[in-house]
């Protein structure tokens, strides 16, 4: 009751704070609650995520970098994260192509064996369904086996591994040699992204292309297979 009374007050200039502290506060049901709110005001999936939600993740980086803010906050914090990408989902209609779309290219996702860190993932797989993508996001400690099932299952035209950790960077390495030793790759593309990847890297993994942000990996998932001309 006290989380709807502090969504009835709010405009479109409170709404995006008062999103980022509740993901802060890892308060999920409000969370919910204002991304109801915001589209009921007509705001945009865009607006919601350049002004908000990055917002909100990027401050979980840096606060857990300080004194008083623990793994249980950010992981309270990266759920309702979750439940404002779900419930973003949930409201298709202001993007310019959906991944209903007869045509829509199918694209893998997964974070690399032994990682399991899925925030940036995550929002490179909704910035990607945003843009029509049928998204089959395979979701954390992903094995090279797991891919290449998916791969055999969905067919994708794009395979998108992500890696955080300095550790588990080797493992897209793996899995791409996994997939390329099992014919798999023929006409499937490989992305590589996140904290642990360069470009350098990626190239050096086997990969077709890096991406840094889940912008740029849109644009790289186009420019991959081609489709250059479904602007986001
Ligand atoms: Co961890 N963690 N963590 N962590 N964590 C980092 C990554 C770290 C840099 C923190 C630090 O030490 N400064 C460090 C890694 C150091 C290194 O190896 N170089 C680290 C560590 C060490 C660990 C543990 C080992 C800690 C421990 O237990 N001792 C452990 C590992 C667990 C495991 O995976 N096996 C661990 C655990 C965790 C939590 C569970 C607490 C939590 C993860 C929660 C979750 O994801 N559900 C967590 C978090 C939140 C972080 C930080 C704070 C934030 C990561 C994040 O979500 N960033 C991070 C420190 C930091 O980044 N400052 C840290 C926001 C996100 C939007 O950015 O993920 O980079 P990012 O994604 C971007 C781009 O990279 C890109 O687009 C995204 C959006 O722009 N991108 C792609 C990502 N994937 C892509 C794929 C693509 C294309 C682009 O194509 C496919």
């Amino acid at each position: 009751m006290k989380g709807v009374n502090r969504v009835m007050r709010k405009n479109r200039n409170e709404i995006f704070p008062s999103i980022i502290s509740a993901i802060i506060e890892g308060d999920s049901s409000l969370v919910i609650k204002l991304i109801e709110e915001s589209k009921k005001i007509n705001i945009s999936t865009k607006e919601i995520l350049d002004t908000a939600l990055l917002p909100a993740i990027r401050l979980i980086a840096e606060k857990f970098q300080g004194p008083d803010f623990y793994v249980p906050n950010v992981l309270l914090a990266t759920y309702s994260i979750k439940a404002a990408l779900i419930t973003l989902q949930t409201h298709p209609s202001d993007t310019l192509t959906t991944s209903k779309s007869p045509s829509a290219k199918t694209v893998i996702v997964g974070t690399v064996e032994g990682d399991i860190h899925d925030i940036g993932k995550n929002l490179v797989c909704i910035f990607l369904q945003l843009d029509g993508f049928k998204v089959i996001d395979l979701g954390v400690d992903v094995k090279p086996n797991q891919f290449a099932e998916a791969l055999n299952k969905y067919k994708p035209s794009l395979v998108g591994m992500s890696s955080l950790l300095t550790t588990t960077a080797g493992e897209v390495a793996t899995a791409i040699s996994f997939l390329k030793k099992n014919n798999l790759l023929q006409t499937t593309k490989i992305m590589a992204g996140g904290g642990a990847i360069t470009k350098a890297f990626a190239l050096s993994a086997g990969a077709d292309g890096y991406a840094p942000d889940a912008f740029s990996a849109v644009q790289l998932a186009k420019s991959l297979i081609c489709m250059e001309n479904t602007l986001f």
